[in-house]
């Protein structure tokens, strides 16, 4: 068992986190307003910043910590706690731990509380066996001290991490490749540093290309040829899918830990700025940044840290979604924290205009809908689903729906009573929300859940479906079970009466031991298979299997030992459409 060590070996790999998500969600009894345990043992997940050198402010209340102890513990402290307690400590969906709250309680009562956990969502750190007698009374002690600060992340910090690998002039002027781009799929291998692209059409690996730590996204530029990947560690690499062989053309460095990177859309009469430029937001510092399409130099950072939707001082608003209007020149950025949703209008870089709405805090991820107007974002521990009108720039609406929303991008469909629906999955319960996404000829339905779907359990990552499609499929990577981890609930959208049917994905992989989490449907182009992730542990068997869209039956397994842990898969087609 891992105690603590480097960030890439202390995130909750497949080796922790279905112990820590099945001891943890046994409990799921509690008030709305706490979190479930997948959902802790989920956002429990490591930062890259357990390896930042941060400076040990003195506190002569606290107990005394010599400096190696300080390092140690603040390494475990980004490893496993900064998730939800925040890099400051102040709080974000776990409590806050600044001295004013742990110092009165004292290091016996925190000692019991790291230990044991609590009904609230804390994972029983001690009991659990991930934390030593010895490291929880080292955490006991680190909580108490005064929260150091990671370094924050200039325009000049970012310039000297840039790499332009291939220069613009120097790449091709068109497609020197046979490969059918618009069929190819970027897939994380999460615990290896790189992206696979795989052919859709042959199945077979066209290249492993580097790129940062814990890949968590791939993102297409607007005309299908650049490809964008940003590692956990805000690390962006470029691809360039026109090359003989596709590989990265640049890189930069954002800032210290990131999830979310887009490019611009717009074509219309304000501008074309399809490929033009790219954003990307981090985790720390609580900023965005927008960079040239084609080489990722940096031009402009700006600030989320301000007030939240109760209008309290937030000093660290992670970025979490971000997606391109296709109706103004605006990129539409979501602050996890404030709940503020920034509609940000790169048309003049100088004279910046945001307009800012308020949504409802705990903003993850979302999609659009199938008109690609309105777009859909999860404020997951809130339980809500906010609607943005992307063409006017407001809020449509807030939606309540079930316990931690957690849809990825959506799926979009046509109910056969309620017209054009939205529909997530969720983290802390069974439920599937259909929400009406149609108010121009179904108004009544319009941002309203107007049925709620059973599904196999909780621990829902994703769902999708495609127009081309009648079925809906759902995963449930992190429920305890691994009969429902391991397998996919499918639904008839012509037949939603009849309930799911359940595929085995992971047994059709065949890979022997290991959680097999089977994680993120994603359609080929032409929407007649989904590809499934069998997610494995790093030292284990994954694999990806292909189904026949209608006859629900494997068309292929991909196998391959560069395969290491596979998870988001990125259809370039409909990464660039929007289209799921
Ligand atoms: Fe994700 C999307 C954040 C853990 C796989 N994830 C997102 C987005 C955010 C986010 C903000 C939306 C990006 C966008 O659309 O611009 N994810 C986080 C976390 O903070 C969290 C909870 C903990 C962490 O430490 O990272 C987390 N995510 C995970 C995983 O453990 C998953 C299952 C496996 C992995 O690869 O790390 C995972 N997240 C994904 C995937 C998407 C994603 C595959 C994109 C889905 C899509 O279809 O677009």
């Amino acid at each position: 068992m891992k105690k603590s060590g480097t960030w890439f070996g202390g995130v909750l790999t497949l080796a922790i986190l279905p112990f820590a998500v099945s001891l943890a969600y046994a409990d799921t009894a509690k008030p709305d307003n706490h979190m479930s345990k997948p959902e802790a043992s989920y956002q429990a997940a490591g930062s890259p910043m357990a390896g930042v050198d941060m400076h040990q402010d003195i506190n002569p209340k606290a107990p005394p910590m010599t400096k190696a102890e300080f390092d140690k513990a603040r390494e475990i402290y980004f490893e496993r706690c900064a998730g939800c307690h925040g890099v400051l400590r102040k709080g974000a969906t776990g409590k806050p731990l600044t001295p004013d709250k742990t110092l009165p309680n004292g290091s016996e009562y925190l000692k019991v509380f790291i230990k044991y956990g609590s009904p609230a969502g804390m994972p029983n750190w001690g009991t659990s066996g991930i934390l030593s007698d010895d490291e929880v009374d080292l955490m006991a002690r680190y909580v108490q001290q005064t929260p150091p600060t990671p370094p924050e992340y200039s325009l000049k910090d970012m310039e000297a991490t840039w790499k332009v690998i291939v220069p613009v002039d120097k790449r091709p002027t068109k497609k020197m490749n046979n490969f059918n781009i618009s069929n190819i799929f970027s897939v994380t291998l999460r615990d290896a540093g790189e992206v696979a692209l795989i052919d859709g059409d042959t199945k077979k690996i066209i290249n492993i290309v580097k790129t940062g730590y814990a890949v968590h996204i791939s993102r297409m530029s607007a005309s299908g040829r650049y490809l964008y990947v940003i590692g956990r560690d805000a690390r962006i690499n470029l691809i360039d899918l026109w090359m003989a062989m596709p590989d990265n053309v640049a890189e930069i460095k954002v800032g210290l830990e990131a999830r979310s990177v887009e490019t611009s859309k717009y074509k219309g009469k304000e501008g074309n700025f399809e490929d033009k430029l790219a954003i990307a937001g981090t985790y720390w510092p609580p900023q965005f940044v927008i960079m040239d399409g084609d080489t990722l130099k940096p031009k402009k950072i700006v600030s989320t840290r301000g007030m939240t939707v109760d209008n309290e001082f937030h000093p660290e608003p992670r970025v979490a979604s971000i997606v391109a209007s296709h109706y103004n020149p605006e990129f539409v950025v979501n602050a996890k924290e404030t709940g503020k949703i920034m509609m940000v209008n790169y048309k003049d870089l100088t004279n910046l205009k945001i307009t800012t709405l308020d949504a409802a805090k705990f903003l993850h991820d979302g999609g659009f809908d199938s008109t690609g107007r309105y777009f859909f974002v999860a404020a997951n521990a809130s339980n809500k689903v906010a609607v943005v009108d992307t063409k006017d720039d407001k809020l449509a609406a807030l939606v309540d729906v079930g316990k931690i929303p957690h849809p990825g991008r959506g799926a979009n469909f046509n109910h056969p009573k309620f017209g054009p629906v939205w529909a997530t999955s969720d983290l802390g319960d069974e439920g599937i929300s259909l929400i009406g996404s149609d108010p121009e000829k179904h108004k009544a339905s319009a941002w309203k859940v107007v049925e709620t779907l059973k599904g196999q359990g909780g621990g829902s990552l994703f769902i999708k479906t495609h127009p081309k499609s009648t079925n809906l499929y759902v995963d449930t990577a992190l429920n305890p079970d691994p009969k429902i981890s391991q397998s996919v609930a499918v639904f008839d959208i012509k037949n939603l009466a009849k309930g799911f049917e359940v595929l085995p994905i992971a047994d059709m992989a065949d890979l022997g031991e290991g959680a097999k989490r089977v994680v993120q449907p994603e359609y080929n182009k032409a929407g007649d298979e989904v590809w499934f992730s069998v997610w494995n542990g790093k030292t284990q068997k994954s694999a990806i299997v292909v189904l026949d869209d209608k006859t629900r039956k494997v068309k292929a397994v991909i196998k391959d030992e560069r395969l290491v842990t596979p998870t988001g898969k990125f259809n370039v087609h409909n990464t660039q459409h929007d289209i799921y």
